[in-house]
């Protein structure tokens, strides 16, 4: 699609930067993506730069563009996302980048979102230069739960569980307050920040009562509060705390988890983070559904406790369901040592 062009040290020097300022400079979620764009001049030099705010905020491009007014004629424009193609809640970019006179466009990632993609083409048809695929790994990754869901059409799911050293993740008579640490609560809480579903089943509202919100180091509540999502038929008491004013909540009647996802993804919602008990786990994982798994290991035996995830209908070793790891760290000190594994 695009030219066979090569990304100049300059540009990749102003990529870098754009994918820091995506990175750093807000927090979009829900719908939208995180993007960067930065204007050089001819010289190589930063005229000016953008990033976008999250949905219903002008994009990266308008952005960068307002800040260079004349300055943008000539230009050229390094995006870590193609520019949009689409009149959404902003113009198209590509558009706004062909009326600023911008001479030559450098993106990262391909837009895939079916609704906005096609800026490249738009561009090269008004005689613009473009060169795709400048760090596209590092676009996608910054965008990864979005990525995977604009491309396989349903939200990207974390499964979270906390497990005592023997893989329980409640004791016997079903309490689990508390099996990991501090340090490790303060982090599921930034984690759950970054999602913008949170997921349980109707047991574990009605067994665990959480709240289900995101709270700092003094628990109070968080700017962003993701969707707290219920999902099972049974009916339950509105006085439980996931119902409390602190945030939205959805009470989904289905059990299957491809419906759930779908209806999840028809609201514009892209990170799924998965909270709930043994039932809805298995359900996850058996209808291949979970596609990160985060799990907090504590340093304590719980015996005969409650399993983190139910049946599987695995009988024999040679059908386990194995994972990669992709990270282990250490959180905490002391009594409150930790391990967080996380793997796909
Ligand atoms: C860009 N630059 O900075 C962003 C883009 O609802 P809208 O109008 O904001 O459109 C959202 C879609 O536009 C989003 O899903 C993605 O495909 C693209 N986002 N495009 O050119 C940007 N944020
Ligand atoms: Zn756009």
């Amino acid at each position: 699609m695009a030219q066979a062009a090569t990304a100049t040290p300059a540009e990749d020097r102003a990529m870098l930067r754009a994918l820091e300022i995506a990175a750093t400079g807000g927090v979009p979620l829900g719908p939208n993506p995180r993007v960067g764009c930065v204007l050089l001049a001819d010289d190589g030099t930063e005229v000016a730069e953008g990033f976008h705010r999250g949905a219903g905020t002008p994009h990266a491009e308008a952005a960068a563009l307002a800040q260079a007014g004349d300055a943008a004629r000539g230009a050229t424009a390094v995006v870590t996302l193609e520019p949009c193609n689409h009149t959404g809640r902003t113009g198209p970019c590509a558009e706004a980048l062909i009326r600023a006179g911008v001479r030559r466009v450098v993106f990262a990632q391909t837009d895939p979102n079916p609704v906005a993609r096609g800026g490249a083409g738009t561009l090269l048809a008004a005689g613009i230069e473009v060169v795709d695929g400048l760090r596209e790994a590092e676009s996608r990754a910054l965008n990864r739960a979005w990525t995977f869901a604009l491309e396989y059409g349903r939200p990207y799911v974390t499964w979270k569980f906390a497990t005592s050293l023997d893989g329980r993740s409640a004791a016997a008579d079903g309490t689990s307050r508390w099996v990991s640490s501090i340090p490790s609560r303060q982090d599921t809480h930034r984690l759950r920040g970054e999602c913008d579903v949170m997921l349980v089943g109707t047991n574990t509202v009605e067994v665990d009562d959480p709240e289900l919100t995101v709270r700092d180091a003094v628990d109070e509540p968080a700017a962003h509060q993701p969707l707290r999502v219920v999902m099972g038929a049974r009916d339950l008491d509105p006085g439980r705390r996931i119902f409390n004013d602190r945030a939205e909540t959805l009470h989904l009647r289905t059990r299957d988890p491809h419906q759930a996802l779908a209806e999840l993804h028809g609201l514009g919602r892209r990170h799924v983070f998965l909270e709930g008990g043994p039932t809805l786990a298995a359900a996850f994982l058996q209808a291949g559904l979970v596609d990160e798994v985060v799990t907090y290991v504590a340093p304590l035996l719980l015996g005969a406790g409650r399993s983190a995830v139910g049946d599987l209908g695995i009988d024999t070793i040679t059908d386990a369901l194995h994972l990669a790891v992709s990270d282990v760290t250490v959180l905490g000190t002391g009594a409150e040592t930790n391990v967080r594994l996380t793997m796909t």
